[in-house]
């Protein structure tokens, strides 16, 4: 498609779709026409993709996941399609500016965070390697909430990214399922049955996935909840205005809002619910799919794969075993076989907060048929593991990892350490039972919005050294290596970085107000804000170095800024705390004459994939700081590496790779491993000797408590000193001398301009097995036995 033909494509679709006169639009009016210029290109590949599908009677994968974390769609199509420089010059001509128009679209965030951002990569790759799949989720209304800071604390406010129609999905009213809660279940001599109390209608929402160079799409279908009664007009005009309209509103609160918690779920029902809604209506929906298709219902493993993003989706397992047994009249043990043979389920996390069960009394009520099912599981798992017992219920808790686990063909973790914690763990008996079972997929990221789209300078560069093609074959950016020896590349390299760091500075100063250098390192962390990620540390060093500094004023100290990005889950209390430190904190910093230059800190509210966008690309340091063993993966750390971003890291998830890979001289490592992490904790007094053996950690921890960042309230941040000194669960004490430490060779490093470019250009060249395409081949080939249909 040439720059004319685009342009006449946005003028026709802004006045047939929009009835909008070019010269009284405005940039939304500009961004929907784009939009829909753009999605034009993307329906005949969608098309052609299903074709293929049906005719190669290809089999098909479904990624079940109640989070999405897609970002902006507009760039990422345009990339995908080959289209940017048309684009660009379309819309010069038009007289818009290009990035306003694509600034202009909202941040489609249905997710929290890595769970949610790796389903959107992973859709990305399914589609540019050609596997016939689909994304199947929730069309939340509103998604993870807008942060913004009120007197340095976080505000949550609703996110609201459908005010506008949103111009890349399909509504499909004709594809609608009935979705029951609560009732009875007889017992009859035909089986059991099933009476369903109530029922909402999942309605289907269809956004294609274009994939590299428009070669195959796939489909993210979303559903949202809908009233199975009409409007009630005799309540209406009885004068019950609100009472007309309450069935329709209390259907739709299941799709409202995405749960906002990271890591934490707690019982609550609309949470259970959501998470039927969105299971039964994608079996439903796959379940029909298969029937007009194939007629034995007993081959099902052989022509699906369905993957369960975390075990949010894990009522799937008694969900299909209901619909083998009660509605194909399968018995139940090969009912089960048939389920275990198609379901597969990924673990994400093992902190033991954030490991899902349900009271058996609200499964029993919400959903009886499945609660009696899930009994029945138990049994034949019992029966069939070598007469064990398996502990699926335990004491009146429904555990829903046991429960995929059982159910499933696959189990994977999302590292090579985090899968072995699982072994060791969490499902050690499970494991020992059924030592095939666990497998690792380490987690990856699509280099084409990762680095393609939010680099192009970095982008121009790789593609002026080794030629174009890296964009699906990542593992190609190893040609680099030979290149960084290569003084002119180097520079470029240097250039490109810092071309970034300067666009970011200029961001930075025109929404924050504050000057920041580009020559300065700039150090981030983003991610969401978690004690066991332990920004608490990153502060504390912020705060012992702007006291080292103000000691000695006349040190040559390396400028550093320090970049702070991530929301705290609402109700959890201490993340809120250590939002308010660090913004405080910086207040202070930034005021202080005495290290103006050498030490800035920056909190942008609101951080969520356009702004990862920004600052990973400019990123000099990457902190990836976790306690050792609770950071099952971890996505960005990849992101920072694969855009010459140096880590400062623990051996903790997807680091212990990134390390052997870029090598531990392109890598600053500190702290405990895992294994000495357990060993710490049981030493009574860890902290206080650990404060008592860093005079830095405890200069730190004396500001907070003589009250140095909360002006006129010194006992405004206590509670996390109180934290520190008696309840370090998360070692940021243990840990802080040899962050500290490892932090100040960091700054010698940085003194080093062009040694820290070649390690920079290393990182670079060395991540390219990072990219998701290469976690999608393992998926495909190691669990769902899928292949590419191109
Ligand atoms: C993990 O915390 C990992 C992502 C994606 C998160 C993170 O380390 O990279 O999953 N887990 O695998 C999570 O959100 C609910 O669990």
């Amino acid at each position: 498609m040439t720059k004319d033909e685009l342009k006449s494509e946005i003028l026709r679709h802004l006045a047939f779709s929009f009835g909008k006169d070019a010269a009284h639009a405005q940039t939304r009016d500009w961004r929907m026409a784009l939009s829909l210029a753009i999605r034009d290109r993307v329906v005949t590949p969608w098309f052609e993709s299903t074709r293929k599908t049906y005719e190669g009677r290809h089999k098909r994968v479904y990624y079940l996941s109640m989070e999405f974390l897609i970002g902006r769609l507009l760039q990422d199509a345009i990339v995908n399609l080959g289209l940017d420089d048309a684009a660009r010059e379309a819309c010069l001509e038009l007289g818009l500016s290009y990035d306003q128009v694509l600034a202009d679209e909202p941040d489609a965030a249905l997710g929290n965070g890595g769970l949610g951002r790796l389903a959107a990569c992973f859709l990305d790759s399914l589609s540019t390697l050609g596997i016939p799949a689909y994304g199947y989720g929730i069309r939340y209304e509103h998604g993870l909430f807008r942060q913004s800071f009120h007197e340095g604390r976080q505000v949550e406010q609703a996110e609201d990214w459908l005010s506008q129609p949103h111009p890349w999905e399909f509504e499909r009213p004709e594809v609608c399922y009935g979705v029951g809660f609560y009732g009875t279940v007889r017992e009859g001599e035909d089986g059991a049955h099933w009476d369903a109390g109530d029922m909402v209608v999942a309605k289907a929402y269809d956004t294609p996935i274009i994939g590299w160079q428009g070669r195959w799409a796939n489909t993210l279908r979303l559903w949202s909840a809908q009233s199975r009664t009409q409007f009630d007009l005799a309540r209406f005009n009885e004068g019950q205005f609100a009472g007309a309209a309450e069935p329709e509103a209390l259907a739709r609160t299941i799709s409202r809002v995405l749960y906002p918690n990271d890591s934490t779920p707690q019982g609550k029902e609309l949470r259970l619910k959501q998470e039927y809604f969105f299971t039964a209506a994608s079996l439903a929906d796959i379940l029909r799919r298969y029937h007009s298709e194939y007629t034995d219902i007993r081959a099902l493993p052989k022509h699906v794969a369905i993957q369960l993003n975390d075990t949010h989706p894990a009522i799937a397992g008694p969900e299909l075993v209901r619909i083998l047994h009660d509605e194909h009249w399968v018995e139940l043990d090969d009912a089960i076989e048939i389920a275990r043979g198609t379901l597969n389920y990924t673990n994400h996390t093992l902190l033991p907060e954030a490991l899902e069960s349900w009271h058996e009394g609200l499964m029993r009520h919400l959903l009886p048929r499945h609660m009696r099912l899930i009994e029945q599981i138990d049994d034949w798992h019992a029966r069939t593991s070598k007469g064990r017992k398996m502990s699926t219920i335990d004491h009146g808790q429904v555990k829903m990892g046991e429960l995929s686990f059982v159910l499933a063909n696959k189990v994977n973790g999302v590292s090579a350490l985090h899968t072995d914690l699982m072994k060791k763990t969490v499902f050690s008996e499970l494991h020992t039972l059924h030592p095939d079972r666990i497998l690792n997929q380490t987690n990856g990221i699509t280099p084409r919005r990762w680095l393609r789209t939010c680099n192009p300078t970095l982008s121009a560069l790789i593609t002026d050294t080794i030629g174009s093609g890296w964009e699906d074959d990542l593992d190609r950016l190893e040609d680099l290596e030979a290149h960084v020896g290569d003084a002119g590349f180097r520079a470029a390299f240097a250039e490109a970085k810092h071309a970034n760091k300067a666009r970011l500075a200029n961001r930075i100063r025109a929404i924050r107000g504050v000057s920041i250098d580009p020559d300065a390192m700039f150090d981030i962390q983003v991610k969401r804000i978690h004690e066991y990620k332990r920004q608490l540390m990153n502060v504390l060093e912020v705060i012992a170095l702007w006291d080292a500094i103000r000691r000695n004023p006349g040190k040559d100290w390396t400028p550093r800024v320090k970049i702070f990005g991530g929301k705290a889950a609402p109700g959890y209390h201490t993340a809120k705390e250590i939002v308010h430190l660090i913004n405080d904190v910086a207040r202070v910093v930034n005021a202080d004459e005495d290290v103006a230059g050498r030490l800035t800190v920056v909190f942008p509210p609101n951080y969520n994939v356009t702004m990862a966008e920004r600052l990973v690309p400019a990123a000099d340091l990457s902190q990836q700081i976790s306690t050792a063993g609770k950071e099952a993966s971890g996505t960005g750390n990849m992101k920072f590496a694969l855009n010459g971003a140096l880590t400062i890291g623990t051996l903790d998830g997807a680091n212990v790779e990134i390390r052997e890979r870029v090598g531990d001289d392109n890598f600053f490592l500190f702290g405990m491993t895992a294994d000495e992490v357990v060993e710490r904790r049981a030493v009574p007094d860890h902290a206080a000797e650990a404060i008592a053996a860093s005079p830095e950690l405890a200069r730190a921890i004396e500001h907070i408590e003589r009250g140095s960042f909360g002006p006129g309230e010194p006992d405004r941040h206590r509670h996390l000193a109180n934290l520190l000194r008696h309840h370090d669960y998360f070692l940021v004490c243990s840990d802080f001398a040899s962050y500290w430490k490892v932090s100040r060779e960091v700054d010698e490093a940085y003194r080093d301009r062009d040694r820290w470019t070649r390690m920079a250009a290393l990182n670079t060249a060395r991540s390219g097995w990072f990219s998701s395409d290469r976690t999608i081949r393992g998926y495909a080939e190691e669990i769902w036995g899928a292949t590419p249909a191109i």
